[in-house]
């Protein structure tokens, strides 16, 4: 007997849209899998170079005692049990030497991240203003991510030439309350907004594996789909339950969860760089790559993300090299 394969629904359209539903989301993500990355894998095709895979590294430039109570950050000061005590910021020779680290190691981009909920005016923000010139003059891509930010605090972002603003929105305006109190949805919209009156590049995204539903999951990639034009960069964070935090019993995310957000960001945001960014260490490299034939094409490059530990640098350049994106000036022992 022989097998028909049954009919695929039409392809979605490669066309760059702003009007999605979030049911129409919700119908992408629930593909069967091999429907769904191959359709991911067409847009991405269409819209990118598939060997261009972006390297960002991220340093912690002021730690803990962060006034706001997201439920999964170690950071925030309502967290008592994570035991992470409040830093004073970075001195700025500290952050250029680490990003000059990073651009040997083969980073593109240097992101810095604070504990605020938002920056004061004055010498700290004075101090990151010249950790993006630094940044810049390096020759690296420049990203930071302050808490809210004032319309004049992002023009003189953008004036020392920061390249993006990373501001996530978490997930879905539904669930979003289920994990911070202490700022809304709107706030955090306000801020994207002002970055990108600004002229900085947004980079927004949010976290898999709090306890949402898919259509949170659906209803946070409608926002950011619908916004004109995309985000420049989409990060996808599995959760890192930190003990000590409201979320440190959370079970892990299942590695095809993380396939099936890479896959629905690619094919509503054909051309975001979508990161595939917190977790990727619970990820085994054929689960990575699943990912990045499913459109994401940036990854957290170094061995901590901003608190916590990331993927060795060695295993990642060995990764890449084996998908053929290798790290320019990494030597590593030749491939069996
Ligand atoms: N305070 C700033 C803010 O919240 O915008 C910047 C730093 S904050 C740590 C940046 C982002 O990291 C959060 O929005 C969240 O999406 C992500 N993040 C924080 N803790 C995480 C965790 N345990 N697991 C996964 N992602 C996390
Ligand atoms: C993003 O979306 N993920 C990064 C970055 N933007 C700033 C942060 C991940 C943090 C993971 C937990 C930690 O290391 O503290
Ligand atoms: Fe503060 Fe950002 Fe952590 Fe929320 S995610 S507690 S705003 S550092």
């Amino acid at each position: 007997m022989t097998l028909t394969p049954a009919p695929l629904p039409a392809p979605t359209s490669p066309a760059i849209r702003h009007d999605w539903t979030v049911a129409e989301i919700q119908a992408i993500h629930d593909l069967p899998l091999l429907d769904l990355v191959y359709r991911a894998a067409e847009v991405h095709r269409a819209h990118n170079d598939p060997a261009d895979i972006q390297r960002a590294s991220l340093l912690s430039i002021k730690t803990g005692g962060c006034p706001e109570d997201c439920a999964y950050c170690p950071q925030s000061a309502h967290h008592k049990g994570a035991g992470l005590a409040r830093e004073r910021l970075m001195p700025v020779e500290a952050v250029l030497q680490e990003a000059a680290a990073a651009k040997a190691a083969g980073a593109h981009r240097f992101c810095m991240g604070a504990a605020w909920r938002q920056p004061k005016d004055g010498p700290e923000f004075d101090a990151v203003l010249a950790m993006v010139r630094g940044v810049r003059g390096l020759g690296m891509e420049a990203c930071v991510t302050l808490g809210m930010l004032t319309p004049s605090q992002a023009q003189r972002l953008a004036e020392a030439g920061l390249t993006s603003y990373n501001h996530n929105l978490d997930t879905g305006p539904d669930f979003y309350g289920d994990i911070i109190s202490t700022r809304t949805y709107e706030d955090r919209l306000r801020t994207l907004e002002n970055v990108r009156d600004a002229g900085i590049g947004v980079c927004c995204g949010g976290i898999v594996g709090m306890g949402e539903g898919v259509k949170d999951r659906a209803a946070m990639l409608q926002v950011l789909a619908n916004h004109a034009p995309h985000p420049e960069s989409v990060p996808i964070n599995a959760l890192v339950a930190v003990e000590g935090t409201p979320l440190e019993g959370q079970a892990p995310v299942d590695p095809i969860d993380l396939v099936r957000m890479c896959a629905t960001a690619r094919i509503v945001m054909p051309r975001a760089r979508v990161r595939l960014s917190a977790g990727r260490r619970g990820l085994t490299r054929e689960a990575q790559i699943l990912c990045f034939l499913a459109g994401a094409n940036s990854i957290f490059y170094g061995e901590r993300l901003l608190t916590t530990a990331n993927n060795e640098t060695d295993a990642d350049a060995e990764l890449l090299r084996d998908i053929g994106v290798p790290v320019p000036g990494i030597t590593l022992a030749a491939a069996e």
